[in-house]
């Protein structure tokens, strides 16, 4: 008696253990008492797959899985209801396996019959992981890719490793993404020795099963840095020919390999531009390398410095406009949602009107660079759908690629803040589908993240929801930009002035704040940054009139006596923002609270301690900003009146 006793406490222990930490993501579906029938039409490694999570986990009945090749070729599927159970068909293997994670999402309501089939055919993870394990812009541990543990000689990787990359790839798969480009865009030479190429091929073998193809971000100057060539000039031909080489050395280990994604002259990294080619030069020599096995380029148009004096926002587009048509057709320009830097609120990258011969793909970034890290609950769905809603239908219908970079780390819970999680969910969701809207992911997350009890999922989606907004309002509110600590863009520093960084890094350079007033003028008779906006928003932004406040001070320089549509002064509408988020996140701690009951203990604490400092921090940036603004215009205001 006394062992079974012991042996239910030790299981209880166990199965608590696994269900608190955060591991298993979004994927707690409940174990089936007995193991679904599950018919496949055909054997593969992903069909295993899709056939060993319905026996876990669907309480269904019998489920058949089939390919059907008459349905389109794009890793959609159509789940209807027969008189014998449910069927699931594809054309694609991969397809098939998303068919049963709907299923399993919806618990069977998504039986409807319908074929339903991802926007953008490339749902791209951009990890920003350098091979020593550290993350760029990472808040949630060190890099899952641990090269030490892959031994290329041997063909074997360490346990974790094995475990941790089918996990990823099993959540990936759950919500559509089928790209992963592994490695930081500011990119080491390193990746493409032959050593790396078959660690990358071995971790390609783990992941393809679940339908994800593997991409590397490439050093421009690779060629030079090895020591292989004098130059790495795309148009000498021995550094063509290095790059077909390398290509083929990588296609003969990886044959699926997706292709590359280069940031090149950019924040100090080699490029085209430093032999005077051009983007589409640069690009289009590995476009060529590539092209024989269908690999695809991804250049960004993450680029300023290399107009001196130019207003930042305006530099993508003045350095890409004269190349659109000039890229290879295996060529996707990626260009970030915003023309700046993943601010809280921008206005979308006006580089989307300018550049119509040219396809192009969205960057957002899942990783919370400036949205409070992983320390502060800030869901960014309606951020990215803020942005979908300024590009015309026809031309996103148009998009092949849309990228995410990624907010995943080693940590237990992968992504240091349990709600963090949502937003890898939330990519995956709109990358398959830009038409959910930001509450139906919400409440799908919690569900399967926390609990479906109505009195959970209606207070935590609101929270949820308004988080973002209270985000733009603690740090940023009216269109203020970009003021953040120096380097680790956390916390506010509006009386930024380093001497030694470029200009385009300092505070005191976006909001302008001095004694004519406040704000960065974009307008025609500022920067003109506002022409490069198809209208209607090019006339609404130029004019102070119609520009949305909300986009006030990223557009517009007000004179302290401005009063905005409401009345108010621009020093006391900030104040009134200040505090309005301040107040949201209060709000959040004590609904937290109140949600006790229906989370377990870890993760209802974790994330208590979290929301308290958030609230710290929203205050810190409410106390720094409204002093230091309010120095500047009580200053401005006593010379005016003496
Ligand atoms: O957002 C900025 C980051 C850099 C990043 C860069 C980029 C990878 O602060 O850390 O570098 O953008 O997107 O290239």
């Amino acid at each position: 008696m006394r062992n079974i006793i012991f042996f239910l406490f030790a299981f209880f222990c166990v199965t608590k253990a696994i269900a608190e930490d955060g591991s298993r993501l979004w994927l707690r579906f409940d174990k089936a008492q007995n193991p679904a029938k599950v018919d496949v039409a055909c054997k593969s490694a992903t069909m295993d797959i899709a056939a060993g999570e319905l026996s876990d986990y669907w309480h269904g009945g019998s489920v058949a899985l089939t390919i059907d090749k008459s349905l389109p070729d794009d890793d959609g599927f159509r789940i209807s209801s027969t008189p014998e159970g449910v069927t699931i068909a594809s054309a694609t293997d991969a397809g098939v396996l998303y068919g049963v994670y709907e299923l399993l999402r919806t618990k069977g309501s998504g039986v409807s019959g319908d074929y339903n089939a991802p926007a953008f055919k490339l749902r791209i993870l951009n990890h920003w992981d350098n091979p020593d394990g550290s993350i760029e812009r990472g808040y949630a541990g060190k890099s899952i890719f641990r090269w030490e543990e892959i031994n290329d000689k041997k063909g074997t990787m360490s346990q974790w490793m094995r475990d941790h990359l089918t996990e990823y790839a099993r959540a990936n798969a759950s919500i559509g993404i089928n790209c992963a480009v592994l490695n930081n865009v500011n990119a080491s030479p390193k990746m493409l020795t032959t050593a790396y190429i078959n660690k990358v091929k071995l971790i390609a073998d783990v992941l393809r099963p679940y339908g994800i193809k593997v991409f590397l971000s490439v050093n421009f100057g690779s060629p030079k840095a090895l020591g292989d060539t004098k130059t790495a000039d795309p148009l000498d031909v021995n550094v063509g020919k290095w790059w077909a080489k390398k290509v083929k050395v990588i296609y003969r280990a990886i044959p699926d390999f997706g292709g590359f994604l280069v940031k090149a002259n950019s924040e100090g990294q080699p490029g085209p531009g430093d032999y005077n080619r051009t983007h589409a030069e640069g690009a289009n020599m590995l476009a060529a390398a590539l092209k024989p096995y269908n690999g695809i380029v991804m250049w960004r148009s993450f680029v300023y410095g290399n107009h001196k004096g130019e207003d930042r926002v305006k530099q993508a587009v003045s350095e890409f406009k004269n190349l659109d048509g000039k890229f290879m057709d295996n060529v996707i320009v990626q260009c970030k949602n915003g023309p700046l830097d993943f601010q809280p609120r921008e206005p979308y990258a006006p580089i989307f009107d300018q550049m119509k011969a040219t396809p192009l793909m969205p960057e957002f970034q899942i990783t919370q660079e400036y949205l409070g890290q992983s320390r502060h609950l800030v869901y960014l769905a309606p951020m990215w759908k803020e942005f979908f809603d300024f590009i015309p239908k026809e031309q996103l219908r148009a998009m092949t690629a849309i990228a995410g970079v990624a907010n995943i780390g080693d940590d237990t819970n992968w992504c240091g803040h349990h709600f963090s999680q949502a937003n890898w969910y939330a990519f995956g969701r709109l990358a398959w589908n830009p038409e959910l809207s930001s509450e139906e992911i919400a409440d799908e997350w919690l569900r399967l993240t926390f609990c479906d009890k109505k009195e959970f999922l209606l207070p935590m989606t609101e929270v949820m929801m308004s988080s973002r907004e209270a985000c733009v309002d603690y740090m940023m509110p009216v269109g203020l930009h970009h003021i953040f600590k120096a380097d680790h863009h956390y916390g506010p520093e509006p009386d930024g002035n380093q001497p030694h960084f470029p200009i385009e890094w300092l505070p005191i350079y976006y909001h302008k704040a001095d004694a004519t007033g406040i704000g960065f003028n974009r307008s025609s008779t500022g920067t003109n940054a506002t022409e490069q906006y198809r209208e209607p928003y090019r006339s609404l932004y130029d004019n102070i009139e119609t520009c949305p406040e909300e986009y006030l001070l990223w557009f517009h320089h007000v004179p302290w006596t401005y009063r905005l549509r409401n009345g108010r002064s621009i020093m006391h509408e900030l104040i009134v923002h200040y505090d309005m988020g301040v107040s949201e996140v209060e709000r959040y701690v004590v609904q937290w609270q109140d949600m006790r009951k229906y989370v377990d203990k870890q993760r209802f604490e974790e994330v208590s301690s979290r929301l308290s400092h958030q609230l710290e921090n929203a205050k810190e940036w409410r106390d720094v900003c409204t002093k230091y603004f309010q120095s500047i215009e009580q200053d401005a205001l006593l010379k005016q009146t003496k």
